[in-house]
């Protein structure tokens, strides 16, 4: 596949804002050139690839800044185009200067994820290597990060890649199905092929069923603490965020609106949520608070319940369990205060899932991290050669793909004709090739690329 654009596409490659340098990239047939002519320093267009050269950015004879500029000479460069990288001081007014030179003479602004988008039409990378380097930008725990990176480098594309390689072996097999159907051998033949198809339904189950720690890595996971006012909850919170975050008092319903940060543990990123304390309340303020604590539950993937271990009996606990219940959510049942009677978890024995903690005395506190990592679904983590899917748009093809592999199963059980058959093993192929990109619209490359930022 080979895109060749005719225009030269120029953006700020580093983040807005003042700092040390930054840099401006452009992409393009004329990069090199429309850089030469606002550069005073070597003659670019006689340089080798890959090599740096100092000067200044004039705008006619007006000094702009001292540059450092970097060739990529096609198809040695990211987009495979030609690319020149300007490091300029990392002044605004600086970079807008340098820019607006650069547009007249001949270069247009890029578009939200362009850079990159040119990278994919140029055949350099495939759609998921593409979208895993907006991930990778994005990432912020050892994990994600881990995750984004191998994507990134192909590891996802190459499962995707063998799966593809199977299906164009079962229709292979259904053509084989087709010559041995006179001899007789149908039946066994048939059986082959339903494995074949059990197996590749397995390794996408096994893709999918990824997806639901993919969605945890990329957008961590919310977790709410709930509790009667007074339990503690806003001491847990900056005890976990490590921060004095919330305002503590020992007067009931301190909190009144959720206070929210992110932490990671083990490289997952958690979302605390610190709410109001549940009860009936007169106080019209309060009782918003509470009502959007319900709200916050609704959200959450994980929600902690804090109770103070002195002055709730199991009685009361388990009628807190049995309506937290009905919120469908994963529940950790967190005894606080045992610093003040240490011998009350006694009591709480029958229940699962639950742990005693001090959180005004950090105590416990690795022990409670412990339990609420292993309500997350790590699974996948242990095995590191483990693929994790973490786009929507891939669970989305992945899913396709499979309906259409049951559409195959049926066929082959109902003895349709092997045509159909085999259009039904094409629409499998056609969706798994949506996620590498050797299947594409218009419409899904825009709405992937101007996710990106601009610039990259
Ligand atoms: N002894 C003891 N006191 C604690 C502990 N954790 C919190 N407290 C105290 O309990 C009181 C209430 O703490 P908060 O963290 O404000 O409680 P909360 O659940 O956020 O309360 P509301 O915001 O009113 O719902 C404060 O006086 C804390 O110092 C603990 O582990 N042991
Ligand atoms: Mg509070």
């Amino acid at each position: 596949m080979n895109f060749l654009s005719q225009d030269t596409i120029v953006a700020l490659a580093t983040a807005q804002g003042p700092g040390a340098i930054a840099v401006i990239r452009l992409s393009g047939p004329e990069a090199i050139s429309i850089t030469n002519k606002v550069f005073r320093g070597k003659n670019l267009e006689q340089q080798a690839s890959h090599t740096l050269h100092f000067g200044t950015i004039r705008d006619c004879e007006r000094l702009i800044d001292e540059v450092l500029v970097s060739l990529f000479v096609a198809p040695h460069s990211y987009t495979k185009e030609n690319v020149v990288e300007i490091s300029c001081h990392g002044s605004e007014y600086i970079v807008a200067e340098i820019i607006k030179i650069l547009l007249r003479e001949g270069a247009r602004l890029a578009e939200a994820g362009e850079f990159t988008k040119r990278a994919f039409l140029n055949g350099q990378m495939d759609l998921a290597q593409a979208e895993a380097v907006a991930d990778l930008i994005s990432s912020n725990s050892r994990i994600s990060h881990e995750v984004a990176m191998k994507q990134m480098r192909g590891g996802f594309s190459a499962e995707i890649k063998n799966l593809r390689a199977q299906l164009v072996h079962f229709a292979s097999m259904i053509e084989l199905e087709l010559d041995f159907a006179e001899e007789d051998v149908e039946f066994a033949d048939r059986t082959a092929l339903r494995n074949l198809i059990h197996e590749i339904q397995k390794l996408l189950r096994h893709l999918l069923q990824s997806f639901e720690l993919g969605n945890v890595l990329k957008n961590g996971v919310p977790t709410v603490i709930v509790g009667k006012p007074n339990a503690g909850k806003s001491t847990l919170l900056n005890v976990l965020l490590n921060e004095e975050k919330a305002i503590v008092s020992d007067i009931p319903g301190t909190t009144r609106d959720f206070i929210e940060d992110e932490v990671s543990i083990e490289g997952i990123r958690f979302r605390f949520i610190d709410t109001a304390g549940l009860r009936e309340t007169e106080d019209k303020v309060e009782a918003l608070g509470v009502e959007r604590t319900r709200q916050k539950v609704e959200e959450a993937a994980l929600v902690l319940y804090l109770f103070d271990v002195n002055t709730t009996s199991p009685e009361e606990l388990k009628a807190e369990v049995e309506d937290l219940k009905t919120a469908g959510k994963p529940v950790l049942l967190v005894a606080n205060k045992l610093d003040a009677a240490a011998d009350k978890l006694i009591d709480f024995g029958s229940f699962e899932n639950l742990i005693g903690i001090s959180a005004s005395r950090h105590q416990n506190i690795p022990e409670l991290k412990k339990a609420i990592l292993s309500q997350v679904k790590t699974a996948g983590l242990q095995d590191r050669s483990q693929t994790i899917v973490t786009n929507l748009r891939h669970v989305a093809s992945l899913e396709k793909t499979y309906a259409a592999l049951d559409d195959v199963l049926n066929g082959i059980a109902l003895g349709i004709s092997s045509e159909l058959v085999a259009s039904d093993i094409r629409r499998s192929l056609h969706a798994l090739g949506e996620i590498t990109g050797e299947i594409t619209t218009d419409d899904l490359l825009e709405n992937i690329f101007s996710k990106f930022c601009i610039g990259k």
